[in-house]
């Protein structure tokens, strides 16, 4: 029994001597010093202590030879950066139109322009849109295409705002993009189409933009010049002018035909008066009446049944 209490009395003393040492390391002015020396010699082997003891530090010494030069890939580092740059913000690099299409990573190519996705910044965000870069100069920004009817545009609201169809084949872009990318008033509109007997005509309009929802996207357009007549800012009949209507579609009469809705009348999606002078928008496979694609041509005094058309804008030269 004596043996064992003096056995952990043993033990408790140098724990504690232990602690101490730790404790009072870096100045060894403690009674239990030398015993710290035989129970911490790790401690001692670092020398700090005895330097401390002895006197401060002396100056620092020269300046070692340059090292070899370092073995980095930056080629390799810098493509890592881009890529995960472009994975997060690379959107905010995107062009924000049809200007330099040429030199635009475009997705797809023929030879008048392509697909290319350009940053709007009201949506932060970028859209897929069509440029034509080559009719008038290029730098358009194609908003609405008919080219062989396999896309419906008798369409509810919705779609119309949204967009629907694919931009290299026959589509709309979407009322809402269409505003957010004319709002600043500084844009044109051009309308390229070509009839069932393939002739090709073209209406050109040096002002054009698209109110905003709140005002069901009224159409703002004037300045016409082409071979097609004016059908769609300011024809001949006042009740059928588009400049200053709102949108309609089949289920959004905002049309100014009384209890009409002008889009069930003709079949389509436009900014329609009481009714309409042109329809784009109408059915692909009518031919003979107003509900189909139809451009009044006031000089030829009859209508004109499109095959194809390309609604189009971009920033005045
Ligand atoms: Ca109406």
């Amino acid at each position: 029994m004596a043996i064992a209490l003096i056995l952990a009395s043993s033990l408790v003393f140098m724990t504690t001597k232990i602690a101490q040492c730790q404790i009072i390391d870096g100045t060894f002015r403690d009674l239990y010093c030398q015993q710290c020396q035989s129970l911490c010699p790790m401690q001692q082997s670092s020398g700090q202590t005895e330097l401390t003891r002895v006197g401060k530090a002396g100056p620092p010494g020269p300046s070692g030879p340059p090292g070899p030069v370092g073995t980095v890939d930056l080629t390799s580092v810098e493509r890592m950066v881009d890529r995960k740059l472009n994975e997060k913000v690379g959107f905010l690099f995107a062009p924000r139109n049809c200007d330099n299409f040429f030199e635009e990573p475009a997705k797809s190519v023929n030879d008048t322009g392509g697909l290319v996705d350009i940053f709007i910044p009201s949506y932060f965000d970028t859209r897929q849109v069509y440029c034509d870069a080559t009719t008038d100069g290029g730098s358009w920004i194609v908003f609405q295409r008919r080219m062989n009817g396999q896309v419906d545009f008798y369409r509810d609201w919705t779609d119309y705002v949204t967009g629907f169809g694919t931009p290299n084949r026959e589509f709309w872009l979407g009322l809402e993009t269409i505003h957010q990318l004319t709002k600043t008033g500084n844009t044109e509109l051009r309308i390229d189409m070509i009839d069932r007997k393939g002739i090709q005509y073209y209406a050109k309009y040096s002002s054009f933009y698209v109110g905003p929802s709140s005002d069901k996207y009224r159409l703002h357009v004037s300045g016409y010049s082409g071979n097609a007549t004016d059908s769609f800012a300011q024809p001949p009949h006042p009740a059928t002018r588009h400049d200053n209507q709102r949108f309609s579609t089949r289920d959004a009469d905002h049309d100014r035909a009384s209890s009409r809705n002008c889009a069930i009348i003709r079949k389509g999606g436009w900014w329609y008066n009481d009714c309409q002078w042109s329809n784009l928008n109408g059915k692909y496979d009518i031919i003979n009446d107003w509900p189909g694609v139809v451009w009044y041509h006031g000089t030829l005094g009859r209508r004109l049944y499109m095959k194809y058309t390309e609604m189009k804008f971009r920033r005045k030269p």
